[in-house]
Protein backbone atom coordinates (compact mmCIF):
# COMPACT_ATOMS: atom_id res chain seq x y z
CA UNK A 1 0.00 0.00 0.00
CA UNK A 2 0.98 3.64 -0.93
CA UNK A 3 -0.69 4.83 1.83
CA UNK A 4 -1.95 3.46 5.43
CA UNK A 5 -4.83 5.44 4.71
CA UNK A 6 -5.97 3.05 2.37
CA UNK A 7 -6.08 -0.04 5.02
CA UNK A 8 -7.74 1.92 7.90
CA UNK A 9 -10.72 1.72 10.11
CA UNK A 10 -13.62 2.34 8.69
CA UNK A 11 -14.11 5.24 11.39
CA UNK A 12 -11.12 6.67 10.61
CA UNK A 13 -12.16 7.45 7.20
CA UNK A 14 -15.36 8.43 7.95
CA UNK A 15 -14.16 10.75 10.26
CA UNK A 16 -11.79 12.46 8.06
CA UNK A 17 -14.22 12.52 5.43
CA UNK A 18 -16.63 14.74 7.44
CA UNK A 19 -14.33 17.30 7.94
CA UNK A 20 -13.17 17.68 4.86
CA UNK A 21 -17.05 17.69 3.51
CA UNK A 22 -17.94 20.30 5.84
CA UNK A 23 -14.57 21.92 4.61
CA UNK A 24 -15.45 21.80 0.86
CA UNK A 25 -18.96 22.93 1.09
CA UNK A 26 -18.36 26.04 3.25
CA UNK A 27 -15.92 26.71 0.13
CA UNK A 28 -17.85 26.54 -2.73
CA UNK A 29 -21.21 28.35 -0.70
CA UNK A 30 -18.64 31.10 -0.38
CA UNK A 31 -16.92 31.38 -3.33
CA UNK A 32 -19.38 30.28 -6.07
CA UNK A 33 -22.90 31.74 -6.66
CA UNK A 34 -23.60 28.84 -8.57
CA UNK A 35 -23.58 26.60 -5.74
CA UNK A 36 -24.93 29.13 -3.32
CA UNK A 37 -27.85 29.41 -5.33
CA UNK A 38 -28.26 26.27 -5.86
CA UNK A 39 -28.35 25.71 -1.78
CA UNK A 40 -30.13 28.52 -1.24
CA UNK A 41 -32.98 27.23 -3.76
CA UNK A 42 -32.88 23.58 -1.48
CA UNK A 43 -32.84 25.77 1.54
CA UNK A 44 -29.57 24.28 2.93
CA UNK A 45 -26.52 26.38 4.52
CA UNK A 46 -23.23 24.84 4.98
CA UNK A 47 -23.65 24.01 9.00
CA UNK A 48 -26.62 21.55 7.74
CA UNK A 49 -23.90 18.90 6.97
CA UNK A 50 -23.34 16.78 10.15
CA UNK A 51 -22.48 13.29 8.69
CA UNK A 52 -21.49 11.90 5.48
CA UNK A 53 -25.00 10.81 5.39
CA UNK A 54 -26.16 14.77 5.16
CA UNK A 55 -24.49 14.76 1.60
CA UNK A 56 -27.84 13.80 0.43
CA UNK A 57 -29.32 17.23 1.08
CA UNK A 58 -27.35 18.84 -1.17
CA UNK A 59 -28.03 19.37 -4.74
CA UNK A 60 -26.20 17.53 -7.88
CA UNK A 61 -24.05 19.02 -10.12
CA UNK A 62 -24.33 17.96 -14.04
CA UNK A 63 -21.95 17.87 -17.22
CA UNK A 64 -24.20 20.84 -18.07
CA UNK A 65 -23.31 22.93 -15.23
CA UNK A 66 -19.92 22.64 -15.82
CA UNK A 67 -20.84 23.38 -19.75
CA UNK A 68 -23.32 26.48 -18.38
CA UNK A 69 -20.01 28.01 -16.37
CA UNK A 70 -17.34 27.51 -19.23
CA UNK A 71 -14.64 27.75 -19.16
CA UNK A 72 -13.87 28.80 -15.29
CA UNK A 73 -17.05 29.89 -13.64
CA UNK A 74 -17.15 27.08 -10.93
CA UNK A 75 -13.07 27.87 -10.45
CA UNK A 76 -13.00 28.55 -6.43
CA UNK A 77 -9.45 29.85 -7.02
CA UNK A 78 -7.86 32.89 -9.30
CA UNK A 79 -6.09 31.79 -12.56
CA UNK A 80 -2.96 32.39 -10.64
CA UNK A 81 -3.09 29.97 -8.52
CA UNK A 82 -4.11 26.97 -11.21
CA UNK A 83 -1.14 25.19 -12.61
CA UNK A 84 -2.38 22.95 -15.68
CA UNK A 85 -5.88 23.04 -17.23
CA UNK A 86 -7.48 19.53 -18.98
CA UNK A 87 -10.76 19.41 -21.08
CA UNK A 88 -12.86 16.83 -22.00
CA UNK A 89 -15.58 16.53 -24.91
CA UNK A 90 -18.42 17.86 -23.42
CA UNK A 91 -22.36 17.31 -25.21
CA UNK A 92 -22.34 20.22 -28.04
CA UNK A 93 -20.12 22.16 -29.05
CA UNK A 94 -18.21 23.44 -25.73
CA UNK A 95 -15.88 21.30 -24.18
CA UNK A 96 -15.37 20.74 -20.22
CA UNK A 97 -12.87 22.68 -18.13
CA UNK A 98 -11.46 21.28 -15.56
CA UNK A 99 -8.16 22.91 -13.45
CA UNK A 100 -5.76 22.25 -10.64
CA UNK A 101 -3.80 23.91 -8.30
CA UNK A 102 -0.47 22.64 -7.18
CA UNK A 103 -1.77 21.17 -4.46
CA UNK A 104 -4.51 19.16 -6.52
CA UNK A 105 -1.84 17.96 -8.55
CA UNK A 106 -0.34 16.78 -5.33
CA UNK A 107 -3.67 15.04 -4.65
CA UNK A 108 -3.97 13.74 -8.28
CA UNK A 109 -0.14 12.17 -8.01
CA UNK A 110 -1.16 10.34 -4.45
CA UNK A 111 -3.98 8.51 -6.05
CA UNK A 112 -1.89 7.83 -9.11
CA UNK A 113 0.70 6.34 -6.68
CA UNK A 114 -1.96 4.27 -4.79
CA UNK A 115 -3.15 3.37 -8.07
CA UNK A 116 0.57 1.87 -9.74
CA UNK A 117 1.80 0.48 -6.17
CA UNK A 118 -1.72 -1.92 -6.65
CA UNK A 119 1.16 -4.15 -8.25
CA UNK A 120 4.11 -2.64 -6.61
CA UNK A 121 5.35 0.09 -9.42
CA UNK A 122 8.16 1.29 -7.86
CA UNK A 123 11.80 2.66 -9.28
CA UNK A 124 12.69 -1.04 -10.38
CA UNK A 125 9.91 -0.56 -13.56
CA UNK A 126 10.20 0.79 -16.62
CA UNK A 127 6.43 2.15 -17.58
CA UNK A 128 5.43 2.50 -20.88
CA UNK A 129 2.07 5.06 -21.06
CA UNK A 130 0.22 4.64 -24.51
CA UNK A 131 -2.37 7.11 -23.29
CA UNK A 132 -2.75 9.81 -25.26
CA UNK A 133 -0.84 13.11 -23.91
CA UNK A 134 -2.93 16.65 -24.11
CA UNK A 135 -6.09 18.00 -22.99
CA UNK A 136 -7.25 14.11 -21.76
CA UNK A 137 -6.51 13.29 -18.26
CA UNK A 138 -5.32 9.70 -19.35
CA UNK A 139 -1.28 10.62 -21.02
CA UNK A 140 -0.27 13.17 -18.14
CA UNK A 141 -2.20 11.44 -15.31
CA UNK A 142 -0.40 8.61 -15.54
CA UNK A 143 3.10 10.25 -16.43
CA UNK A 144 2.97 11.82 -13.35
CA UNK A 145 1.86 9.01 -11.09
CA UNK A 146 4.66 7.13 -12.48
CA UNK A 147 7.78 9.60 -11.62
CA UNK A 148 5.81 10.39 -8.11
CA UNK A 149 6.45 6.15 -7.27
CA UNK A 150 9.88 6.56 -9.36
CA UNK A 151 9.81 4.76 -12.06
CA UNK A 152 10.90 5.29 -15.76
CA UNK A 153 8.05 6.76 -17.60
CA UNK A 154 8.44 6.28 -21.20
CA UNK A 155 5.76 8.96 -22.83
CA UNK A 156 4.93 7.38 -25.88
CA UNK A 157 1.73 8.82 -26.16
CA UNK A 158 -1.18 6.74 -28.61
CA UNK A 159 -0.61 5.90 -32.23
CA UNK A 160 2.75 4.68 -34.08
CA UNK A 161 1.92 1.36 -32.92
CA UNK A 162 4.77 -0.61 -34.22
CA UNK A 163 7.31 2.37 -33.15
CA UNK A 164 5.48 1.63 -29.73
CA UNK A 165 6.55 -2.01 -29.95
CA UNK A 166 10.03 -1.29 -30.88
CA UNK A 167 10.25 1.12 -27.69
CA UNK A 168 8.65 -1.38 -25.41
CA UNK A 169 11.50 -4.28 -26.32
CA UNK A 170 14.40 -2.49 -26.56
CA UNK A 171 13.71 -0.01 -23.29
CA UNK A 172 12.12 -3.44 -21.44
CA UNK A 173 9.49 -1.59 -20.60
CA UNK A 174 7.75 -4.12 -17.13
CA UNK A 175 4.60 -1.84 -16.90
CA UNK A 176 2.07 -1.11 -19.62
CA UNK A 177 -0.51 1.97 -19.43
CA UNK A 178 -3.02 1.85 -22.51
CA UNK A 179 -6.81 1.66 -23.69
CA UNK A 180 -7.84 -2.18 -23.14
CA UNK A 181 -8.56 -2.01 -26.97
CA UNK A 182 -5.47 -0.17 -28.00
CA UNK A 183 -3.95 -2.96 -25.75
CA UNK A 184 -5.51 -5.33 -27.78
CA UNK A 185 -4.32 -3.50 -31.18
CA UNK A 186 -0.67 -3.63 -29.75
CA UNK A 187 -0.71 -7.55 -29.68
CA UNK A 188 -1.94 -7.70 -32.99
CA UNK A 189 0.08 -5.75 -34.59
CA UNK A 190 3.18 -7.36 -32.82
CA UNK A 191 2.58 -10.57 -33.70
CA UNK A 192 2.27 -9.09 -37.15
CA UNK A 193 5.24 -8.22 -36.77
CA UNK A 194 6.71 -11.48 -35.47
CA UNK A 195 7.61 -10.79 -32.23
CA UNK A 196 7.42 -13.47 -29.50
CA UNK A 197 5.16 -11.51 -27.23
CA UNK A 198 5.98 -13.67 -24.17
CA UNK A 199 9.67 -13.96 -24.64
CA UNK A 200 10.24 -11.04 -26.78
CA UNK A 201 8.78 -8.34 -24.44
CA UNK A 202 9.79 -8.25 -20.48
CA UNK A 203 5.87 -6.76 -18.90
CA UNK A 204 4.27 -7.52 -16.23
CA UNK A 205 1.40 -5.49 -15.03
CA UNK A 206 -0.91 -3.21 -17.65
CA UNK A 207 -3.38 -0.72 -16.41
CA UNK A 208 -6.49 -0.17 -18.67
CA UNK A 209 -9.07 2.03 -18.12
CA UNK A 210 -11.05 4.63 -19.91
CA UNK A 211 -13.43 2.80 -21.33
CA UNK A 212 -15.13 -0.45 -20.30
CA UNK A 213 -14.00 -3.55 -21.27
CA UNK A 214 -16.25 -7.11 -20.53
CA UNK A 215 -14.53 -10.37 -18.88
CA UNK A 216 -13.25 -11.63 -22.44
CA UNK A 217 -11.22 -8.87 -23.26
CA UNK A 218 -9.98 -8.55 -19.86
CA UNK A 219 -8.52 -12.74 -19.89
CA UNK A 220 -7.58 -11.79 -23.65
CA UNK A 221 -5.37 -9.32 -22.45
CA UNK A 222 -3.75 -11.21 -19.29
CA UNK A 223 -3.02 -14.36 -21.86
CA UNK A 224 -2.03 -12.70 -25.14
CA UNK A 225 0.63 -10.02 -22.62
CA UNK A 226 1.18 -12.44 -20.25
CA UNK A 227 0.79 -9.89 -17.53
CA UNK A 228 -1.24 -8.77 -14.53
CA UNK A 229 -4.79 -6.54 -15.75
CA UNK A 230 -5.18 -3.69 -13.44
CA UNK A 231 -8.36 -1.70 -13.86
CA UNK A 232 -8.03 2.21 -13.56
CA UNK A 233 -11.28 3.87 -13.30
CA UNK A 234 -11.58 7.97 -13.59
CA UNK A 235 -13.20 10.84 -14.92
CA UNK A 236 -11.67 14.85 -15.76
CA UNK A 237 -14.45 16.74 -13.99
CA UNK A 238 -13.00 14.28 -10.97
CA UNK A 239 -9.68 14.36 -11.45
CA UNK A 240 -8.96 12.27 -14.24
CA UNK A 241 -7.40 8.30 -13.88
CA UNK A 242 -6.95 7.62 -10.44
CA UNK A 243 -10.70 8.05 -8.98
CA UNK A 244 -10.49 4.16 -8.20
CA UNK A 245 -8.07 1.23 -9.01
CA UNK A 246 -8.51 -2.52 -8.93
CA UNK A 247 -6.17 -4.24 -6.19
CA UNK A 248 -4.31 -7.55 -6.76
CA UNK A 249 -7.85 -9.42 -5.64
CA UNK A 250 -9.30 -7.71 -8.61
CA UNK A 251 -11.66 -5.43 -6.34
CA UNK A 252 -12.24 -1.27 -7.49
CA UNK A 253 -11.48 0.20 -4.47
CA UNK A 254 -12.43 4.32 -4.54
CA UNK A 255 -9.88 6.39 -3.32
CA UNK A 256 -12.72 8.15 -0.70
CA UNK A 257 -10.73 9.87 1.21
CA UNK A 258 -10.69 12.58 -1.30
CA UNK A 259 -13.82 11.96 -3.82
CA UNK A 260 -16.71 10.10 -1.74
CA UNK A 261 -18.62 7.99 -4.01
CA UNK A 262 -22.80 7.60 -4.14
CA UNK A 263 -25.15 5.64 -5.96
CA UNK A 264 -28.44 6.80 -6.96
CA UNK A 265 -31.54 6.16 -8.59
CA UNK A 266 -31.03 7.64 -11.87
CA UNK A 267 -34.30 8.67 -12.24
CA UNK A 268 -35.53 9.45 -8.97
CA UNK A 269 -32.03 11.19 -7.99
CA UNK A 270 -32.62 9.17 -4.52
CA UNK A 271 -29.80 7.55 -2.65
CA UNK A 272 -29.67 3.77 -3.18
CA UNK A 273 -28.05 1.23 -0.37
CA UNK A 274 -24.70 -0.85 -1.19
CA UNK A 275 -25.24 -3.77 -3.35
CA UNK A 276 -27.92 -1.91 -5.33
CA UNK A 277 -27.62 -0.65 -9.14
CA UNK A 278 -27.61 3.09 -9.85
CA UNK A 279 -25.77 6.00 -11.02
CA UNK A 280 -22.39 6.49 -9.53
CA UNK A 281 -22.23 10.51 -8.05
CA UNK A 282 -18.55 11.98 -6.62
CA UNK A 283 -18.09 14.41 -4.57
CA UNK A 284 -14.42 15.99 -4.38
CA UNK A 285 -13.74 16.47 -1.26
CA UNK A 286 -10.00 17.76 -1.36
CA UNK A 287 -9.75 19.62 -4.67
CA UNK A 288 -8.96 23.55 -4.72
CA UNK A 289 -9.50 25.04 -8.43
CA UNK A 290 -12.70 23.11 -9.23
CA UNK A 291 -14.01 21.44 -6.27
CA UNK A 292 -17.18 19.06 -7.40
CA UNK A 293 -20.15 18.54 -5.03
CA UNK A 294 -22.25 15.26 -5.90
CA UNK A 295 -21.57 15.28 -9.67
CA UNK A 296 -23.88 12.55 -11.74
CA UNK A 297 -21.17 10.79 -13.54
CA UNK A 298 -24.11 8.77 -15.64
CA UNK A 299 -21.86 5.72 -15.09
CA UNK A 300 -24.01 2.79 -13.61
CA UNK A 301 -22.47 0.53 -11.01
CA UNK A 302 -22.81 -1.05 -7.73
CA UNK A 303 -20.85 -0.35 -4.10
CA UNK A 304 -20.00 -2.66 -1.75
CA UNK A 305 -18.03 -1.63 1.67
CA UNK A 306 -16.62 -4.45 3.20
CA UNK A 307 -12.85 -5.42 3.92
CA UNK A 308 -10.95 -6.82 1.00
CA UNK A 309 -8.03 -9.48 1.45
CA UNK A 310 -5.56 -6.83 0.33
CA UNK A 311 -6.31 -5.29 3.41
CA UNK A 312 -7.87 -2.06 2.26
CA UNK A 313 -10.87 -0.46 4.12
CA UNK A 314 -11.64 1.42 0.54
CA UNK A 315 -15.12 1.26 -0.67
CA UNK A 316 -15.36 -1.20 -3.49
CA UNK A 317 -17.09 -0.16 -6.68
CA UNK A 318 -17.99 -2.81 -9.67
CA UNK A 319 -16.76 -2.38 -12.66
CA UNK A 320 -18.99 0.43 -14.62
CA UNK A 321 -22.25 -1.41 -16.19
CA UNK A 322 -22.92 1.02 -18.76
CA UNK A 323 -24.18 4.65 -18.92
CA UNK A 324 -26.83 5.97 -18.17
CA UNK A 325 -26.80 8.64 -21.25
CA UNK A 326 -26.05 7.74 -25.12
CA UNK A 327 -22.41 8.57 -25.27
CA UNK A 328 -20.29 6.68 -26.83
CA UNK A 329 -16.73 5.99 -25.60
CA UNK A 330 -14.74 5.22 -28.90
CA UNK A 331 -10.69 3.89 -28.77
CA UNK A 332 -10.93 5.49 -25.30
CA UNK A 333 -12.85 8.95 -26.29
CA UNK A 334 -16.11 10.13 -25.81
CA UNK A 335 -18.76 11.11 -28.02
CA UNK A 336 -21.81 12.13 -27.59
CA UNK A 337 -24.87 11.56 -31.12
CA UNK A 338 -25.19 15.45 -30.15
CA UNK A 339 -22.06 16.38 -31.36
CA UNK A 340 -22.08 14.98 -33.97
CA UNK A 341 -25.15 16.68 -35.21
CA UNK A 342 -23.65 19.81 -34.09
CA UNK A 343 -21.10 19.24 -36.87
CA UNK A 344 -24.13 18.07 -39.58
CA UNK A 345 -26.44 21.48 -39.11
CA UNK A 346 -23.33 23.94 -39.06
CA UNK A 347 -22.32 22.40 -42.31
CA UNK A 348 -24.20 23.47 -45.31
CA UNK A 349 -25.35 20.10 -47.92
CA UNK A 350 -26.74 17.96 -45.55
CA UNK A 351 -29.61 17.29 -43.51
CA UNK A 352 -30.08 16.55 -39.99
CA UNK A 353 -30.84 12.91 -41.37
CA UNK A 354 -28.02 11.13 -40.59
CA UNK A 355 -27.33 7.60 -38.38
CA UNK A 356 -23.67 6.96 -36.64
CA UNK A 357 -22.33 3.02 -37.16
CA UNK A 358 -19.88 1.98 -34.14
CA UNK A 359 -17.60 -1.01 -35.86
CA UNK A 360 -14.68 -2.79 -34.75
CA UNK A 361 -11.47 -3.25 -37.72
CA UNK A 362 -9.25 -5.54 -36.16
CA UNK A 363 -9.66 -4.44 -32.20
CA UNK A 364 -9.77 -0.70 -33.10
CA UNK A 365 -13.07 0.79 -33.04
CA UNK A 366 -14.00 3.01 -36.19
CA UNK A 367 -16.84 5.31 -36.03
CA UNK A 368 -18.86 6.12 -39.41
CA UNK A 369 -21.31 8.69 -40.35
CA UNK A 370 -23.85 8.16 -42.59
CA UNK A 371 -25.58 11.26 -43.74
CA UNK A 372 -28.22 12.29 -46.17
CA UNK A 373 -27.29 15.16 -48.57
CA UNK A 374 -29.82 17.77 -49.40
CA UNK A 375 -31.10 17.89 -52.69
CA UNK A 376 -29.15 20.92 -54.11
CA UNK A 377 -26.00 19.07 -53.07
CA UNK A 378 -26.66 16.27 -54.72
CA UNK A 379 -27.74 17.82 -57.83
CA UNK A 380 -24.72 19.47 -57.97
CA UNK A 381 -22.71 16.41 -58.67
CA UNK A 382 -19.35 14.13 -58.19
CA UNK A 383 -17.07 16.65 -57.44
CA UNK A 384 -19.40 18.96 -54.96
CA UNK A 385 -19.88 16.19 -52.76
CA UNK A 386 -16.60 14.96 -52.10
CA UNK A 387 -15.69 18.80 -51.23
CA UNK A 388 -18.76 18.09 -48.73
CA UNK A 389 -17.07 14.98 -47.78
CA UNK A 390 -13.85 16.18 -46.35
CA UNK A 391 -15.28 19.57 -45.14
CA UNK A 392 -17.73 17.40 -42.66
CA UNK A 393 -14.70 14.86 -41.77
CA UNK A 394 -12.73 17.48 -41.30
CA UNK A 395 -15.14 19.50 -38.68
CA UNK A 396 -15.69 15.96 -37.03
CA UNK A 397 -12.33 15.49 -36.57
CA UNK A 398 -11.95 19.22 -34.73
CA UNK A 399 -15.20 18.85 -32.68
CA UNK A 400 -14.54 15.01 -31.80
CA UNK A 401 -10.59 14.58 -31.42
CA UNK A 402 -11.02 11.35 -33.72
CA UNK A 403 -11.46 9.82 -36.87
CA UNK A 404 -14.47 9.77 -38.80
CA UNK A 405 -15.54 8.44 -41.76
CA UNK A 406 -18.36 10.43 -43.93
CA UNK A 407 -20.47 8.33 -45.97
CA UNK A 408 -22.95 10.66 -47.89
CA UNK A 409 -26.20 9.38 -48.63
CA UNK A 410 -28.91 10.44 -51.27
CA UNK A 411 -31.82 11.93 -50.35
CA UNK A 412 -34.41 10.23 -48.19
CA UNK A 413 -32.68 7.21 -48.34
CA UNK A 414 -31.90 6.17 -44.38
CA UNK A 415 -34.82 4.55 -42.45
CA UNK A 416 -37.01 6.84 -40.76
CA UNK A 417 -38.10 5.64 -37.61
CA UNK A 418 -41.64 6.09 -35.99
CA UNK A 419 -40.73 6.96 -32.69
CA UNK A 420 -37.50 8.17 -31.02
CA UNK A 421 -34.94 8.18 -33.94
CA UNK A 422 -32.64 5.45 -33.67
CA UNK A 423 -29.16 7.28 -34.37
CA UNK A 424 -26.38 4.80 -33.23
CA UNK A 425 -25.82 1.20 -34.77
CA UNK A 426 -23.01 -0.47 -32.34
CA UNK A 427 -21.94 -3.44 -34.00
CA UNK A 428 -19.44 -4.22 -31.19
CA UNK A 429 -21.23 -5.91 -28.82
CA UNK A 430 -22.24 -8.41 -31.27
CA UNK A 431 -18.53 -9.33 -31.39
CA UNK A 432 -18.59 -9.88 -27.14
CA UNK A 433 -15.52 -7.35 -27.22
CA UNK A 434 -17.40 -4.58 -25.11
CA UNK A 435 -19.26 -5.20 -21.98
O1 LIG B 1 -11.26 8.50 -19.27
C1 LIG B 1 -9.90 9.19 -17.39
C2 LIG B 1 -9.11 7.93 -17.45
C3 LIG B 1 -7.95 7.89 -18.21
C4 LIG B 1 -9.50 6.82 -16.75
C5 LIG B 1 -7.20 6.74 -18.27
C6 LIG B 1 -8.75 5.65 -16.77
C7 LIG B 1 -7.58 5.60 -17.54
P1 LIG B 1 -12.78 11.09 -19.29
O2 LIG B 1 -12.19 11.25 -20.64
O3 LIG B 1 -13.34 12.28 -18.60
O4 LIG B 1 -11.70 10.53 -18.29
O5 LIG B 1 -13.91 9.97 -19.42
C8 LIG B 1 -14.61 9.53 -18.27
O6 LIG B 1 -14.82 7.28 -19.21
O7 LIG B 1 -17.33 8.56 -17.00
C9 LIG B 1 -16.57 6.40 -17.90
O8 LIG B 1 -17.77 6.42 -18.66
C10 LIG B 1 -15.40 6.04 -18.80
N1 LIG B 1 -14.42 5.25 -18.06
C11 LIG B 1 -13.28 5.65 -17.44
N2 LIG B 1 -12.66 4.60 -16.85
C12 LIG B 1 -13.44 3.51 -17.08
C13 LIG B 1 -13.37 2.13 -16.71
C14 LIG B 1 -11.01 9.34 -18.42
N3 LIG B 1 -12.36 1.62 -16.01
C15 LIG B 1 -15.55 8.38 -18.64
N4 LIG B 1 -14.38 1.33 -17.13
C16 LIG B 1 -16.22 7.80 -17.41
C17 LIG B 1 -15.42 1.80 -17.84
C18 LIG B 1 -14.56 3.93 -17.84
N5 LIG B 1 -15.54 3.08 -18.21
Amino acid sequence: MWNRIEGAPREEIEKIQLKRLRDVVQRVYHLVPFYREKFQEAGITPDAINSVDDLARLPFTTKQDLRDHYPFGLFTVPLDQVVRIHSSSGTTGKPTVVGYTRNDMDVWNEVMARTLQMVGCGPEDVVHNAYGYGLFTGGLGFHYGAETVGSAVVPSSGGFTKRQLLLMKDFGATILCATPSFALHMAEVAKDEGYDLHSDFRLRAGFFGAEPASEGLRQALREVWDIIYVEVYGLSEIIGPGVAASCPHGNLHVMEDHFIPEVVDPETGEVLPDGEEGELVFTTITKQALPIIRYRTKDITVLHREPCACGRTLTIMESVRGRADDMLIVNGVNVFPSQVEHVLTTVEGTTPNYVIVVDKKGVLDKLEVWVEVDEATFADGIGALEELKARLQSEMLNELYINVKVKLVEPKTLERSMGKAKRIIDRREAEGMKS
